[in-house]
This record gives structure tokens, C-alpha cells and sequence, in this order.
């Protein structure tokens, strides 16, 4: 019998890149998508997929419990990820409120029908590094015994998330568990992060169609891996034996400048003729540093990055170079 996964937030990044992993390893992929006015982009990172009837996906919502019960009940699905997510950082301060609602509430709804509808599922939750805040311990790392004090409407949310879920996986003996992933990218990044901003901002000044490009703050530093490793963690966590937290990082961290140096190089710029700070792209509170430890999940689940920071940078750009000339 093949498999069958669930996935939320299946249009998403990590939603595609889990999505293909899934259907390489042969198992039926189910996922929402939501109502959205403009229907025909929506899909844009799986058409390849839905189109070749690789995976089904239905209408359903993080905030509409009968959607997910009559989702869980129709699929009975043997993995569920839950990766739906209002999942910009800086976005969250302008609606806190919906970022609680979805990050949080939504994965209560979730648990719930899972609790009660197909307990014998696997359940992988989508935490973040945004949970530490500005908190470190004494080797500049972060690992899952870190305290947790985010700094962002948005860490706050996947921190009680967080917290839900193990106390789900207690209360209930549910196998259910945390992934605590440091920030990802590929060339399907959202174009509002900072990455995939700088990584189109180089290729459109190099193809000179654009000739400036406005940041924020330029020296935060960030633990920057690729996402299709991330997804490769993602389903070896719900492989382990037991159901667990695993940190999964490069272990290296990069500030903002080193991005758009590195991007900027790739195609022949001096990034600081080009680029300026706008206090329009700064956040009421931000996290200085973030370095994570993933020695437990390399152990454990045999887990290791393909991508490292060189070539992350390089398949970002040359995608956005492909991409301009359409
Ligand atoms: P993303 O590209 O922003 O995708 C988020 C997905 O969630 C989209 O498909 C979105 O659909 C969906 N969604 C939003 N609100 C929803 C709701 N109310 N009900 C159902 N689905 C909803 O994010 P990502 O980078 O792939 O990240 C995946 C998950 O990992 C998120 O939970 C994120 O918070 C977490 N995470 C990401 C990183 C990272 O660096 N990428 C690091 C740590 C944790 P719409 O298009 O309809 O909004
Ligand atoms: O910002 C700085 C900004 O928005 C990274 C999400 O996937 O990872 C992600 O959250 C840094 C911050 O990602 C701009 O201030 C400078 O210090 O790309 P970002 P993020 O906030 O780290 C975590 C782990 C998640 O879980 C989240 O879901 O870059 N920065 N200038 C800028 N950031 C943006 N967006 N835009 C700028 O112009």
C-alpha cells in the first residue's frame, strides 16, 4: 500500500519542494490550497505536479475546522505536515492578529482533528529559529535546549505552536513532532525575503533593468541553508523511531552584506555601488543572530546539507538571470 502524506501550505516553498520528495518516494500527496481572488498563480510552485495528477489538492483553510476534519476523515493520511503559515516576520507586525490566528489557532485546529479523527498518523509541525529571539547560548550557537524568547509576532506564534504540540504528543501519546528549521531558501522563495530580493535585484541590475536596490538593516545575520534539504529533514523526522525536536541548520551564519557581496560578485558587481538602507524595510524589533547546532539531527537522522552557503547564493542568482529573460 502506498503511503499518503498531508501536507498544508502545500503552495508554499517548502509545501512544492516536499511535495516532489513525497512523489519521488512514492507516495500518494494530498494538500490545501485557499480561496484566493486571483486563482490562476496560485499554484505556481506545484503546477508541474498538479498538472501531471501527481498530487491532489482541495479547498481547506488552517482557521476552518470542517475542512480539516472532512480533509483527515476522506485521506485518513499516514504523515501530516503542517507547514500553512502566515510566514513573513517583518509581515506580522502589520497583522499580529492573523498571524496568531493562523500560526497558532490553526495548528491547534489541526491537532485536534488529527487527535481525534486518525491518531495513529505521524504529525511534523514547521518551527522556526525565529523562536530563540535574540537569546544564544555561551558558543554563539543555538540548539533545542536554547531558551526561547522570540522578538516578532511571528516567533511568539510558532512558539506556542510549538508548545502545543509537544504537549499534544504528551497528553496523548500522539507521534508528533517539532522541526526547528533555521531559515531556508531556493529559487522558489517568497520575493519579499531578503534573499530572493537581493538574488533578483543582482540579476536585474546585471541585466540592467533595474538600477538600485533598497534593504533594511544590512547586518543581521542569518543561518541560511537551502530549502529542498530542509524538506529532505522534514519527512526523516517523521522516519525516526521515536517522535522528537531537531534543530536542522547549516551551522554558519552570513550577514545581509556578506548575501548581497556574494550575490552581487556572482555576476560581476561591487554590490555597495548599487545597493542602500531604507528604515522603510526595518523592524520594530529584530533578531541579531542566528547560528544553529544540528549536530543531534545529523546524528540521529543521518541528515546533511547538499547545498552550503557558495552554492545556495549561486542558484539563486542564475535562476533569477533565467527567469528575467522571459
Ligand atoms: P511560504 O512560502 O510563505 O508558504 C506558506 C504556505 O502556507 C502557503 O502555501 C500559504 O498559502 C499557506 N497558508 C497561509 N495561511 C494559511 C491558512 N490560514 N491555512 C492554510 N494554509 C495557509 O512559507 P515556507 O517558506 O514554505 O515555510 C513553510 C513553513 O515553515 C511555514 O510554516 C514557515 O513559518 C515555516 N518555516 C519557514 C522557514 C524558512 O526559512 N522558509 C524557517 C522556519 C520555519 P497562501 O499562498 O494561500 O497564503
Ligand atoms: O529577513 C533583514 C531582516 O525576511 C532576514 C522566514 O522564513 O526565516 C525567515 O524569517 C533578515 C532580517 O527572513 C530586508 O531584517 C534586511 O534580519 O528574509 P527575511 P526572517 O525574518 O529571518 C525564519 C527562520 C522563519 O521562520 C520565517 O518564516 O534580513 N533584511 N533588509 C530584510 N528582510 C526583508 N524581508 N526585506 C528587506 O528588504
Amino acid at each position: 500500500m502506498k503511503k499518503k502524506a498531508f501536507i498544508t501550505g502545500i503552495s508554499g516553498q517548502d509545501g512544492s519542494y516536499l511535495a516532489e520528495l513525497l512523489v519521488e518516494k512514492d507516495y500518494d500527496v494530498y494538500g490545501i490550497i485557499r480561496r484566493h481572488s486571483v486563482a490562476e498563480s496560485q499554484e505556481t510552485r506545484i503546477d508541474h505536479l498538479v498538472s501531471k495528477n501527481l498530487v491532489k489538492t482541495d479547498y481547506g483553510d488552517l482557521l476552518d475546522n470542517s475542512s480539516l476534519c472532512r480533509l483527515l476523515a476522506l485521506i485518513k493520511p499516514d504523515e501530516i505536515y503542517n507547514l500553512g503559515a502566515q510566514s513573513h516576520v517583518r509581515v506580522s507586525f502589520d497583522v499580529p492578529q492573523f498571524t496568531l490566528q493562523t500560526n497558532m489557532i490553526g495548528t491547534l485546529n489541526l491537532l485536534e482533528a488529527y487527535r481525534s479523527i486518525c491518531p495513529k498518523s505521524k504529525f511534523y509541525q514547521a518551527s522556526s529559529s525565529e523562536m530563540f529571539g535574540n537569546e544564544i547560548d555561551e558558543d554563539g550557537f543555538q540548539r533545542e535546549t536554547t531558551a526561547m524568547k522570540p522578538v516578532s509576532p511571528y516567533g511568539c506564534s510558532k512558539l506556542a505552536a510549538y508548545c502545543i504540540v509537544r504537549n499534544y504528543r504528551n497528553s496523548y501519546n500522539l507521534f508528533a513532532s517539532n522541526g526547528i528549521l533555521f531559515n531556508h531558501e531556493s529559487p522558489r522563495r517568497g520575493e519579499n525575503f531578503v534573499t530572493a530580493k537581493i538574488a533578483r535585484g543582482a540579476a536585474a541590475i546585471h541585466k540592467k533593468q533595474q538600477d538600485k536596490l533598497e534593504l533594511g538593516n544590512l547586518d543581521a545575520s542569518r543561518d541560511w541553508g537551502h530549502s529542498k534539504d530542509y524538506v529532505n529533514a522534514m519527512h526523516k523526522i517523521l522516519q525516526h523511531h521515536e517522535p522528537d525536536e531537531f534543530v536542522i541548520s547549516s551551522k554558519e551564519s552570513h550577514t545581509v552584506r556578506d548575501f548581497c557581496e556574494a550575490a552581487f560578485s556572482h555576476v560581476n558587481l561591487d554590490y555597495k555601488d548599487y545597493v542602500s538602507q531604507n528604515p522603510k524595510f526595518m523592524r520594530p524589533e529584530e533578531l541579531k543572530t542566528l547560528k544553529g547546532d544540528s549536530t543531534k539531527a545529523r546524528k540521529a537522522l543521518e541528515w546533511e546539507p547538499e547545498y552550503h552557503f557558495a552554492s545556495l547564493v549561486e542558484d539563486m542568482v542564475d535562476y533569477w538571470i533565467k527567469e528575467l529573460d522571459k
